[in-house]
């Protein structure tokens, strides 16, 4: 399953770890990049020095090629994009916003940029400004989402773009990658299914959370206010709800909600914590090492890609 994804970013499988925040750091990147996919390391909210310090780590743990994901509305996102280009980092993906303020630093670094969108329109502004490929990330996945799902964004931002496109949001096993191959995407990023990796570093009871998970336990909070946020439901989401039903602002749900991502992850407080991950966390079902996934993830994609050709 060679494309143009896996000829650009040197890896042998089409399979790109998503840049969660707080998850998504050395253990986990360096693990799936050994595992010959693309590991990430996730910038989220965190300074410059901390995301240089996990770069470093990285590649103290893997030869192989390793991106970040810089998170653009992180009060440090121009310490994190500066970091990247001087510790040589050569893949970028960014999330939450537009790239194009870093597009010529980092190309003029060399560096790859795959800025991950939830709309046609930001996927042609980046195709534009020279983006080398474009995430196309559907509302199923975990955190930060848009509104289109992965079914209907896919097809429509390859139609859109010239540059090869990962799919997003929804993608858990060879099923889902094989779904993704036919609706033209050259890649898939997995975020929920390397959350319960055996290298991921999260508390045990989060991992339990998405491994006990239902198809229903999904929710989105903060959609009343523009920031809408997909986790899984428990007391936060609760009392979240009630509060923005009532017509609470965003300055006093954010009170809710701040470090609340990192007490579930960290703490393994998934009561009162953010629990994000994606609608798949329903058919999530055991910890295995990131190899396992992505072997399994291959060969049963590539047996129902040769049944389709
Ligand atoms: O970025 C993500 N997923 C994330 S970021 C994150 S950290 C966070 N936590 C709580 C609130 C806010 C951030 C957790 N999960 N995925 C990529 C993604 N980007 N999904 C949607 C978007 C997006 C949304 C709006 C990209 C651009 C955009 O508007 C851009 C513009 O300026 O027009």
């Amino acid at each position: 399953m060679n494309t143009r994804i896996t000829e650009l970013l040197g890896i042998e499988y089409p399979i790109i770890q998503g840049g969660m925040a707080w998850v998504a750091e050395y253990h986990l990147a360096s693990a799936v990049s050994e595992a010959g996919g693309l590991g990430l390391i996730g910038g989220a909210n965190a300074p410059g020095e901390v995301v240089r310090d996990y770069i470093r780590k990285t590649k103290e743990r893997t030869d192989k090629p390793f991106g970040v994901n810089v998170m653009l509305m992180s009060p440090h996102a121009d310490d994190v994009a500066k970091v990247v280009v001087e510790e040589g980092v050569k893949v970028v993906t960014t999330g939450a916003g537009n790239p194009g303020k870093y597009m010529d630093m980092w190309k003029a670094a060399g560096i790859k940029v795959i800025p991950v969108v939830a709309s046609v329109a930001l996927a042609r502004m980046v195709g534009k400004a020279g983006a080398d490929a474009g995430g196309a990330e559907g509302t199923e996945s975990g955190g930060h989402i848009g509104e289109a799902t992965t079914m209907t964004l896919v097809p429509q931002v390859v139609d859109a773009v010239n540059i090869p496109v990962i799919a997003a949001g929804g993608i858990a096993d060879g099923r889902g990658l094989a779904a993704a191959f036919m609706l033209g995407a050259e890649a898939v990023q997995v975020g929920t299914r390397f959350v319960v990796a055996k290298e991921s570093i999260v508390h045990e009871n989060y991992k339990q959370r998405i491994i006990k998970a239902k198809d229903i336990d999904s929710v989105v909070t903060g959609r009343s206010h523009g920031h809408p946020v997909r986790c899984l439901r428990n007391q936060m989401t609760r009392e979240y709800t009630q509060l923005e039903q009532e017509g609470k602002s965003f300055e006093e749900l954010e009170y809710l909600t701040l470090g609340a991502l990192r007490n579930a992850v960290v703490d393994g407080d998934v009561a009162h914590g953010t629990v994000m991950a994606g609608q798949i966390a329903g058919m999530i079902s055991k910890e295995q090492t990131c190899k396992e996934i992505i072997d399994e993830m291959m060969a049963q994609a590539e047996a129902l890609l040769k049944g389709a050709r």
